[in-house]
């Protein structure tokens, strides 16, 4: 391990490559990365301008590392996996979101970032998870179609009642695994700990919650908070980034399930492979590319 280490670092300065990695990913890819964070973070972090390197090695998955090559086309990136995938940005399909618009005149499409980039260039507005309730509030239209995530749609509806949010059917299976038997279990073991719970969660996992928020969110939280023990309703490789900035609080995970599988297909072999090689390039076509950059580039205006 230590060999790879050093391989990779020494490459990625002889390629001029900066390495990124999802918060999901796993405590040694995330030890090897030049940056960690959400996916947001992750793509404004390969479009800033003041980022010399002209490759990107994104490990994360498939839709996070095509926003960011839709985000900065004059980079390469690179994804150490091809194959990771995220399920939930694969139950939308945009021919289905065309069909839903067109039944819906007037209506906004309003996509999560967690989703495909032919699925965002359909869209009128991308949002995070961290803006998809303020977003929802600002726009002038009172119809929205919200793709793909049921659960965050739906945590959406909840604060903006006078809203009608129409709900694609898709879901995070990763979140979906953490039940409410299972946090109620810890919360008896840890009763002084507070609970932070990522809105892709069901709702009966939200209602128990203390804090409701994205990734970056619940960082901020559990870094300001007074509380020195925390519940984490969300993918657990979260837990070695709280860990790690806040050595002196306890994190706990709800349950070993919350694992997204695809996120974890990020390993150090293959990330060096990807640095030798120079393969698994990321592209986008650019008509898509275009129009999803649009929708993003909305939700950076409103937000
Ligand atoms: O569930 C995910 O994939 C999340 C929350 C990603 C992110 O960084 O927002
Ligand atoms: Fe997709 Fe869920 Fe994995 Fe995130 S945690 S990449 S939404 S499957």
């Amino acid at each position: 391990m230590a060999e790879i280490a050093a391989r990779i670092q020494q490459l990625k300065q002889e390629k001029n490559a900066l390495i990124l990695a999802h918060v999901y990913t796993t405590p040694e890819i995330q030890d090897l990365a030049d940056f960690v964070g959400d996916s947001l973070g992750l793509s404004r972090k390969s479009a800033d301008a003041s980022v010399r390197q002209d490759k990107i090695i994104f490990c994360g998955v498939y839709f996070m590392a095509e926003t960011a090559a839709l985000l900065s086309p004059q980079k390469k990136v690179f994804i150490p996996e091809l194959n990771a995938g995220c399920p939930m940005a694969d139950m939308a399909d945009a021919d289905g979101v065309v069909k839903l618009k067109n039944m819906h005149p007037g209506a906004a499409v309003v996509t999560y970032v967690n989703s495909t980039a032919a699925v965002k260039a359909v869209s009128d507005i991308c949002v995070t998870s961290a803006n998809a309730v303020d977003i929802v509030r600002k726009l002038p239209q009172q119809k929205i179609i919200f793709v793909p995530d049921r659960s965050l749609g739906a945590y959406v509806a909840a604060q903006i009642p006078d809203k009608e949010i129409i709900l694609w059917p898709g879901f995070c299976p990763t979140h979906h695994r953490i039940l409410a038997e299972f946090l109620a279990r810890v919360k008896a073991e840890h009763p002084q700990a507070l609970i932070l719970a990522h809105p892709e969660n069901n709702k009966n996992i939200l209602d128990r919650a203390d804090f409701i928020g994205s990734t970056g969110q619940m960082q901020r939280y559990a870094a300001e908070s007074a509380a020195k023990e925390f519940i984490i309703a969300s993918e657990n490789g979260l837990l070695h980034r709280l860990r790690t900035d806040n050595p002196a609080k306890k994190f706990y995970p709800v349950t070993p399930l919350a694992v997204c599988p695809n996120m974890k297909k990020n390993t150090p072999e293959k990330l060096l492979n990807v640095l030798e090689n120079e393969t698994n390039l990321v592209t986008v076509e650019q008509l898509t590319a275009d129009k999803a950059r649009q929708a993003i580039q909305k939700m950076l205006e409103l937000s």
